[in-house]
């Protein structure tokens, strides 16, 4: 079967392109080109050149640690569809907005001059809460890490971090103009974090550099939060087929996605931007409120599923919510955990938003897997639960939902093997964990994890008697016995 591609692509009945291809100019560098990236900030760009008529918003894409999607793309012109499943779904599509696709792990410093380059006025990166390189303890950047080592030592940058700061010094040394960093990933004030990062990153450099660059970064640069939100599963072999069935053409980088897609962005360009409002973005003042919102209402109960589903043998977050005793400890967790400590957006309808949630979580078409959802709990557990269960602990109730979920986390690390275990902690967490796998061994053990639980939090003596008292019920009594728990308790 011939490849998509320009050419094939023109001659192929049924799809095309839908932006003038050869109109669109690179205007943003996106780092971490994985699914999420194609099936929403390109998306959402693409729209955005069709209805402004503005094509100078191409997309040069950079992978972090792998090639593989470069390698899809190359040989498709950059071209890739987007296959909604669910109800009212958009018929397949092709996206043509990825004007370029580099390595960064082979090619970084290509990466650091795609980012200085005076066309370019946005990064935006979906890279994952593991490649910010956070010390959780300090919220600042991990200056211990080995790979952020190599890059302030000058090396061509290999994180993300450092491939940004390269990128801005080189600008800052050729006079070129602003640049915007938008950061696309779940994490509570993600732009402020990011600035906060890069800054740590720039002022780690050698005095001569650091200075001049923290001053080009206050006057130049700017990192606005957003709020993304798009449940969008690895494809499989078998969403490959059905597009090519489809299209008549082979695409090796399709992506499968819900309908549903939003983006709630601050107004704080350092130059110029797409008209993403015409796609349907929503600029706002109040995104910090909305990512509280979505973080520990969608995606602490996205976490909850994954964890609960994969204690009792269920493959898919569908499979997960349609068991009732899990819906409820979802909606429990909702009202009774999450609702009292969160500042809610203006104009939103809690109770709407969460209803929504979960139908998205239930629709049978999607196969998003509890394995996926569930993979690198260390990065996400803190910042979708541990929130909530410290707010509540503060405020003298008891989470017991939230805590529910990081129960089933901690016994889903106990139950993995350390191959399995897919989690960039994996082998510090294995190494905590005690012989015996029972309540009372590895709760303390796990507590013990100080890139996780800070000490508050460890000493609780509450919280600890619930994690055991949560663990025990999974571990010991079955799928029933969690049923019964969780609806009669
Ligand atoms: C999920 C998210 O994999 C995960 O951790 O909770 O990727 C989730 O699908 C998105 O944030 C939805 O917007």
């Amino acid at each position: 079967m011939e490849r998509l591609s320009d050419s094939t692509l023109a001659s192929a009945d049924g799809l095309e392109s839908r932006l003038p291809r050869v109109s669109v100019k690179p205007g943003i560098v996106h780092l971490g080109l994985g699914a999420f990236a194609r099936a929403h900030t390109a998306v959402f760009t693409e729209d955005a050149m069709l209805a402004s008529g503005d094509f100078i918003w191409g997309i040069v894409g950079v992978t972090q640690r792998s090639d593989t999607v470069v390698q899809q793309l190359a040989p498709q012109d950059g071209l890739f569809t987007v296959a909604e499943r669910g109800d009212n779904s958009a018929p397949l599509r092709v996206i043509s907005s990825i004007v370029g696709a580099v390595s960064g792990r082979d090619n970084p410093e290509k990466v650091v001059e795609h980012i200085a380059a005076p066309t370019t006025s946005i990064v935006t990166l979906t890279i994952t809460e593991k490649g910010y390189r956070m010390d959780p303890r300090t919220g600042s950047l991990n200056t211990a890490d080995g790979q952020i080592l190599s890059d302030l030592a000058g090396n061509p940058p290999l994180t993300a971090l450092g491939q940004i700061t390269r990128g801005i010094q080189q600008r800052s040394r050729q006079g070129w103009g602003p640049l915007t960093v938008v950061s696309c990933d779940n994490l509570p004030g993600n732009g402020e974090l990011t600035g906060r990062l890069v800054r740590a990153f720039a002022a780690a450099l050698p005095d001569d550099e650091a200075a001049p660059l923290l001053a080009w970064i206050q006057a130049n640069v700017t990192f606005p939060n957003t709020m993304v939100d798009r449940m969008v599963p690895a494809t499989t072999p078998g969403d490959l087929a059905a597009v090519e069935h489809q299209l008549g053409l082979r695409d090796e980088a399709a992506v499968v996605a819900e309908p549903f897609m939003q983006w709630v962005i601050e107004d704080n360009f350092a130059g110029r931007r797409p008209r993403w409002e015409d796609a349907g973005a929503v600029f706002s003042a109040d995104v910090a409120a909305w990512e509280a919102a979505k973080l520990r209402l969608l995606n602490a109960s996205h976490s909850m599923l994954a964890y609960l589903g994969l204690a009792t043998g269920k493959a898919t977050i569908a499979d997960a919510v349609n068991e009732d005793s899990f819906l409820t400890a979802c909606e429990r967790m909702m009202f009774d955990d999450v609702l009292p400590t969160i500042h809610l957006p203006a104009e939103f309808d809690a109770e709407t938003y969460c209803k929504q949630v979960l139908g998205r979580f239930a629709n049978p078409a999607l196969g998003h897997t509890t394995a996926k959802v569930g993979s690198d709990g260390s990065q996400k557990i803190g910042l979708r639960l541990l929130s909530t269960v410290r707010e509540n602990l503060d405020a003298g109730r008891e989470p017991r939902w939230a805590t529910l979920a990081v129960a089933a986390w901690m016994r889903h690390v106990a139950t993995t093997s350390l191959e399995d275990l897919n989690d960039p902690l994996a082998g510090e967490l294995h190494a905590l964990l005690p012989a015996d796998h029972s309540a009372n061994a590895v709760v303390p053990a796990l507590l013990a994890c100080r890139s996780i639980f800070d000490d508050g939090l460890a000493a609780d003596a509450g919280f600890i008697q619930q994690l055991k008292h949560w663990y025990s019920i999974i571990d010991e009594h079955g799928p029933e016995g969690l049923r019964n728990e969780i609806l009669h308790g």
